[in-house]
């Protein structure tokens, strides 16, 4: 039989590991991941004692492959073997294909780990609760962020329960604080969670650091817009946008490196707060909250 694998996107984060170790338990295939693990990932898998899954560059012509938590292309390992299922809680790109039909679960809802913790509800272990748990909690900025739905809570009381977790909120926040730990290369912490999209004809890179304060990023703002602008560049972009969101204060400081940062302020409707910056108030999720508003601006 050939190998299977469950893999999740490229810089992944905890909800893109946690449903690819999930899942490939569930289905007996092997969970792999498509790039270096971060410190609130880590934290999550020591905490119920999970192994790292392996690095995967590409799925090999003889392999399977089930892709959770995105369907794009661009944010995946070259696919050579087959797809067999996607699994997933973002927008339909439509740019991958398969020669048979296949399974695909895409659903509105807050992470990928809702899903599949929805699926198995009833046969999961403590352990399996526990990382689901932090899926959900991490992609929702502990149901703060927008994307969260009803099932997202609903769920994520349940799988608390069967992990013994009484403080849900207490358990978030100490997982978040996790992911705000910053490395000293600005240029690190801009990569770390980065994505490219495009709007109309313009080409973006939009970086999110999720923290518990500005100040950590906003005391080296000239180190963070040099190397923005060095990304930008280097992917050939017309602006690196840097989302630095208090997950605290529920707001966003949006940095902007590219030529005309007074055009993105127009796109928010905001006035520059201070040299390439705006002040985004409730503004958490850049899928719901920036990505669309760029989409529509410059379509
Ligand atoms: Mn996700």
């Amino acid at each position: 039989m050939n190998k299977t694998w469950v893999i999740g996107h490229k810089n992944p984060d905890t909800d893109s590991i946690i449903s690819a170790i999930v899942y490939a338990k569930k289905i007996n295939a092997t969970p792999a991941r498509a790039g270096e693990i971060n410190q609130e990932t880590k934290f999550a898998l020591k905490k119920f004692s999970v192994e790292e899954p392996v690095l995967k560059e590409r799925i090999e012509k003889d392999e399977k492959v089930v892709i959770v938590d995105t369907n794009n292309k661009e944010e995946l390992i070259p696919i050579n073997g087959e797809i067999v299922e996607i699994i997933d809680h973002h927008r339909l790109c439509g740019n991958l294909e398969t020669p048979a039909p296949i399974k695909v679960t895409i659903k509105p809802v807050g992470s990928t780990s809702t899903i599949i913790a929805e699926m198995f509800l009833n046969e999961l272990t403590k352990e399996e609760a526990g990382l689901l748990l932090c899926g959900i909690l991490s992609d929702t900025v502990i149901f703060r962020s927008p994307t969260t739905t009803e099932l997202d809570k609903e769920i994520a009381k349940k799988l608390a329960k069967i992990a013994g977790i009484e403080d849900i909120e207490a358990f978030g926040k100490e997982l978040k604080s996790k992911a705000c730990v910053l490395s000293e290369d600005p240029k690190e912490n801009v990569l770390r969670d980065f994505k490219i999209i495009e709007a109309g004809r313009k080409r973006f890179g939009i970086a999110q650091l999720e923290l518990m304060d500005y100040e950590s990023v906003m005391n080296k703002k000239s180190e963070y817009l040099a190397a923005m602008e060095e990304i930008k560049k280097e992917n050939n972009l017309d602006y690196v946008l840097l989302m630095v969101t208090n997950i605290l204060e529920e707001a966003t400081k949006l940095l902007i490196a590219g030529e005309n940062p007074e055009e993105i302020a127009k796109a928010f409707e905001k006035k520059m707060e201070e040299e390439r910056c705006i002040y985004l108030e409730g503004v958490l999720s850049r899928k719901k909250q920036v990505v669309p508003v760029l989409q529509r601006f410059f379509a």
